[in-house]
């Protein structure tokens, strides 16, 4: 059975003005799209054909006669969980578990922005910022490229796009101002939560 790229999970214009529909139609339409065909060509006839995701990226990420098979199914992975960890309307304060979480391990919400921007902004090219679970705590890390944590024995938590592709078109160079835009005006806490509750 063939990968599919998942549908977006709110209409395409829902995130402007921080996120433009423009944008999207090219990032999710022609950027994930593409990560989904290329993996599907890529695992033709092969016993991946029949994996899941997971279990692709998980068996190919140290593997480096598979680099591009890893490559485009972490994208087709991170790209899924990205476009869910934002939503219309979301940023703001995080409440319950969550808020909870963030004072104990990253201190507090004001410094866990700062480490995060600071963490999303340094990562040198591509790649991507995360809150990381791993042994009941949290943690900012930021990937490289298609890097994702699933290959590393951590959950993620929350993943900000930092790929020119994903900011561009609205912010050109500013990665800053995407970043903080992302931070105040798009994390969905709600899907933090879940995967908080669902975290090792
Ligand atoms: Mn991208």
């Amino acid at each position: 059975m063939a990968f599919e790229l998942p549908p977006l999970p709110y209409p395409k214009n829902a995130l402007e003005p921080h996120m433009s529909a423009n944008t999207l139609d090219f990032h999710h339409g022609k950027h994930h799209q593409a990560y989904v065909t290329n993996l599907n060509n890529l695992v033709k006839g092969s016993p991946m054909e029949n994996q899941s995701l997971e279990e692709i990226i998980k068996a190919t990420h140290n593997d480096s006669s598979k680099t591009g098979v890893f490559n485009n199914a972490a994208q087709v992975w991170n790209h899924t969980f990205f476009w869910n960890c934002m939503k219309p309307g979301g940023g703001g304060n995080p409440s319950g578990d969550v808020a909870a979480a963030i004072d104990r391990d990253l201190g507090g919400l004001a410094k866990f922005k700062e480490d995060f921007k600071a963490r999303a902004v340094g990562q040198f090219g591509s790649g991507w910022a995360w809150i990381v679970a791993q042994g009941g705590k949290l943690s900012i890390t930021s990937t490289p490229n298609a890097g994702t944590p699933l290959a590393q024995g951590q959950t993620a938590v929350l993943t900000c796009d930092v790929w020119e592709h994903a900011y561009y078109l609205d912010y050109q160079n500013r990665r800053p101002d995407f970043v903080q835009a992302f931070l105040d005006h798009l994390i969905n806490w709600d899907f933090v939560g879940k995967n908080l509750s669902g975290a090792k």
